[in-house]
């Protein structure tokens, strides 16, 4: 019953259907799965499999981008699910997609999973300037900066934010972490991140160990 559920998830994501894909979500919460699972066996699995289809040449940009609303139609679910963690913040966190860059289901996904576990998240958007994170992280008094990039050229974008900082003298101000399917630890250590997760659950637990929670 789960694992048919977790198919028809990975399925409706496949088939680019987004009604589909909102109901499967609304039933798989229904039948006690956690949204975190449902999302990762599920619609994760799913829009990687999109991605495989594209690089293949089985499926095409506008096949992409409906697949792309399938997903965010499943995640207003489980993220909504997720809910907020309550008590007192953990920390402040801006987070944002990195400019030249329109990715965000992954951000999104990071984003309620950290407002789950307590943060206060400032959600910068997609296609965000070095600059624009650096004016928001300073406004908010975040304790953290965090880059999503889903581009090998985008990345570099988080490369140029951490050395703009040490430029400034302010690379200590801020701790920063970097995500998004090209990234990679090595990646972080090269170009001097303090952290990089590969999901949203290893993002709260890479966070938590920088803010010593
Ligand atoms: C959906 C999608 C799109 C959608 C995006 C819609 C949206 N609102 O996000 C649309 C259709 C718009 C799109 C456009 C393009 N795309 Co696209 N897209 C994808 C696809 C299939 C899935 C991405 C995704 O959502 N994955 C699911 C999420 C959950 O995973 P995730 O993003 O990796 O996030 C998780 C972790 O990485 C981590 N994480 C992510 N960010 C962060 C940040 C922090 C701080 C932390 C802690 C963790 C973290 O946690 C997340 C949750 O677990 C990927 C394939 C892939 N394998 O990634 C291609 C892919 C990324 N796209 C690709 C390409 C080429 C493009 C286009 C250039 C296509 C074109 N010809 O126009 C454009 C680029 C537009 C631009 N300027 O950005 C290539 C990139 C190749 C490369 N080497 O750079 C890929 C890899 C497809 C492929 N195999 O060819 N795309």
């Amino acid at each position: 019953m789960t694992d048919d559920l977790f198919k028809k998830a990975a399925a409706s994501i496949v088939e680019q259907d987004r009604e589909a894909a909102m109901e499967i979500a609304t039933q798989a919460l229904a039948a006690g799965i956690a949204p975190s699972e449902i999302m990762a066996k599920g619609f994760v699995a799913g829009i990687a499999e999109v991605g495989e289809l594209f690089e293949s040449g089985e499926l095409f940009l506008p096949e992409l981008m409906m697949a792309a609303q399938a997903m965010e139609g499943a995640m207003s679910v489980t993220n909504a699910a997720l809910g907020e963690g309550g008590g007192q913040a953990k920390g402040t966190i801006v987070l944002g997609t990195v400019q030249g860059d329109v990715h965000d289901i992954g951000k999104a996904i990071v984003i309620a999973y950290l407002k789950a576990n307590s943060y206060e998240v400032f959600d910068l958007g997609r296609d965000c300037a070095l600059e624009t994170f650096l004016a928001k992280a300073a406004e908010h008094h975040a304790q953290v900066i965090g880059m999503s990039a889903l581009l090998t050229t985008t990345m570099e974008e988080q490369k140029k934010l951490i050395a703009a900082l040490k430029e400034r003298g302010a690379r200590d101000t801020y701790k920063i972490i970097v995500g998004g399917a090209p990234c990679t630890q090595r990646w972080a250590d090269q170009i001097g991140a303090d952290a990089y997760a590969e999901d949203a659950s290893d993002g709260v637990k890479k966070i938590d160990a920088l803010l010593g929670h």
